[in-house]
C-alpha cells in the first residue's frame, strides 16, 4: 500500500512539473538555495499533494511528553507528519520555555531532526502584549501604534524581534546550512482576540507592523531562511482578506486558520465545510492572481467527536481546492484547571481514529515519508 502510494507520488511530481504554469519565486531574492527550492516545490506540488502538519507533534501528545520518537500522528497513521508547527510565544521575554512549556532548546533539536528527515517547519509567534505586559490575547487599543517607529514601546519591541531573530538564525543543520522556515507572524489578524487584530489597529498600522518585522528580520538580520506566510482568521470576501495584506513584496504564502465547532454541525449541513469551501475558493483565485501559494495554516476539531470528520469533511475540501499544506493544532490532552480535552489528532480508541488512518493513507495526503521521497529542499 505504502509502495503504491509512493510510486504514485513520484509520478505526480514528475507529471505536475510539466503542467506548471506559474513560477513561484520568494519575495526575498537573497533566500538560501534550500529555501527557494522548498518554496518552488511547494508551488509545484500544490495541485497534487497536501503536506500534513501537526503542532508540537514530537514534543508531547495525549498522555505523554518528551519521549524520544513518540508522535500521536505516527501512532495512528504509521508515519510522522510531513510538516511540524512550532510556537515562539514567551521567547521575547527571555524564557527558556514557550507559552505551552516547550523548551526552546528542545524545539531547536526537533526542528533540526525534522529537517534532516526531509520534513517542513512552520513557526508562529503568540507574542505577549508589549504595551500592557499581558499575554497575546489582550486586544488593547493602541498596542500596535506603540511599537511602531516613534512609539513608546518601539525599543522594547525591537529587543523582542532581536530574540526571535537569534532563534531563527540559530536554526541550522549539522553542516551549518540554515533551515528553511514557513514563518507566520501576526496570524489570525482578521479576528478580535490578539493585540494585532483588526478591531484594535488600522490596516495601515498592521501593514507597518508587518513591514517592521520583515525589514528587521530580512534586511537588518539578513535571515534568508524565511518563507513569509500571511495568515488570517475568518474572512468573507477577497477584499476583506486583502485589506491588511502587507503587499506582494513581503508575503510568499497566503493562508487562513479555521476550526470546526460542534454547533456548526446540523442534520442538513456542516457550516464549517461550507465556509472553508468558500474561503479556499477565494484563496485559490488570489493565489493565482498574486502568484502565491495557498495553505490552510491551522485547523482542527477539538477532540474530534465526529467519526468520519477526516474523510467526509476535511478531505473533500483538500481535494477540491489547492492547499499546499494543512496544520492540525496541538495534542495538549487535559488542560490544567480544565476538564475538557484539548487535542486535534485522534488517539487509540477515539471515534475518529480509524477514519484518520484512512485519511492519512489517501495519496493526496503526505506524511514524512512522502515528503522525504520528494526531496523538497532540492529544486526540481
Ligand atoms: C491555543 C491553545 C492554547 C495555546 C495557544 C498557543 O489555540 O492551544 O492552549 O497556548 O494556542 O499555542
Amino acid at each position: 500500500m505504502k509502495f503504491i502510494k509512493f510510486s504514485f507520488i513520484l509520478f505526480l511530481f514528475g507529471a505536475c512539473s510539466e503542467n506548471m504554469k506559474v513560477e513561484h519565486n520568494l519575495v526575498n531574492k537573497k533566500a538560501t538555495i534550500e529555501t527557494q527550492a522548498l518554496y518552488h516545490n511547494l508551488g509545484k506540488l500544490a495541485d497534487t499533494a497536501v503536506l500534513f502538519g501537526h503542532q508540537d507533534d514530537l514534543a508531547y501528545g495525549v498522555g505523554w511528553a518528551y519521549e524520544a520518537g513518540n508522535s500521536d500522528v505516527k501512532k495512528i497513521a504509521g508515519d510522522y507528519p510531513a510538516l511540524y508547527g512550532w510556537e515562539l510565544g514567551n521567547l521575547e521575554l527571555g524564557h527558556a520555555k514557550n507559552l505551552d512549556s516547550v523548551p526552546f532548546e528542545a524545539m531547536k533539536q526537533f526542528i533540526r531532526d525534522a529537517y534532516a528527515a526531509g520534513s517542513v517547519i512552520s513557526i508562529s509567534w503568540h507574542a505577549n502584549n508589549p504595551l500592557t505586559g499581558k499575554n497575546a490575547w489582550d486586544p488593547a487599543a493602541g498596542t500596535v501604534a506603540s511599537i511602531l517607529e516613534g512609539g513608546s514601546k518601539h525599543e522594547l519591541f525591537i529587543s523582542w524581534l532581536e530574540k526571535v531573530g537569534d532563534f531563527l538564525g540559530d536554526l541550522k543543520d549539522a553542516k551549518g546550512t540554515p533551515i528553511p522556515v514557513l514563518f507566520r507572524p501576526w496570524h489570525e489578524l482578521t479576528g478580535n482576540w490578539f493585540w494585532w487584530c483588526q478591531n484594535v489597529c488600522t490596516p495601515d498600522e498592521f501593514k507597518q507592523l508587518w513591514a517592521l518585522t520583515y525589514d528587521y528580520l530580512v534586511n537588518k538580520r539578513e535571515l534568508n531562511n524565511l518563507i513569509w506566510v500571511y495568515n488570517t482568521a475568518e474572512f468573507n470576501s477577497t477584499e476583506q482578506f486583502l485589506e491588511r495584506y502587507p503587499g506582494n513584496g513581503s508575503a510568499d504564502v497566503i493562508s487562513f486558520d479555521a476550526y470546526q465547532h460542534e454547533n456548526q454541525l446540523t442534520s442538513e449541513e456542516n457550516t464549517f465545510v461550507k465556509q472553508v469551501d468558500a474561503r479556499l475558493a477565494m484563496l485559490n483565485i488570489l493565489a493565482d492572481s498574486l502568484q502565491k501559494i495557498p495553505a490552510l495554516a491551522e485547523t482542527g476539531f477539538e477532540a474530534i467527536p465526529k467519526a468520519d470528520w477526516w474523510t467526509n469533511d476535511l478531505l473533500p475540501l483538500l481535494k477540491k481546492h489547492r492547499v499546499s499544506y494543512v496544520l492540525l493544532w496541538r495534542n495538549a490532552g487535559v488542560m490544567p484547571g480544565k476538564e475538557k480535552m484539548h487535542y486535534y489528532v485522534p488517539v487509540e480508541g477515539d471515534v475518529s481514529a480509524a477514519d484518520f488512518k484512512k485519511f492519512a493513507a489517501d495519496p493526496k495526503i503526505w506524511l514524512a515519508n512522502e515528503a522525504k521521497a520528494a526531496q523538497l529542499y532540492i529544486k526540481k
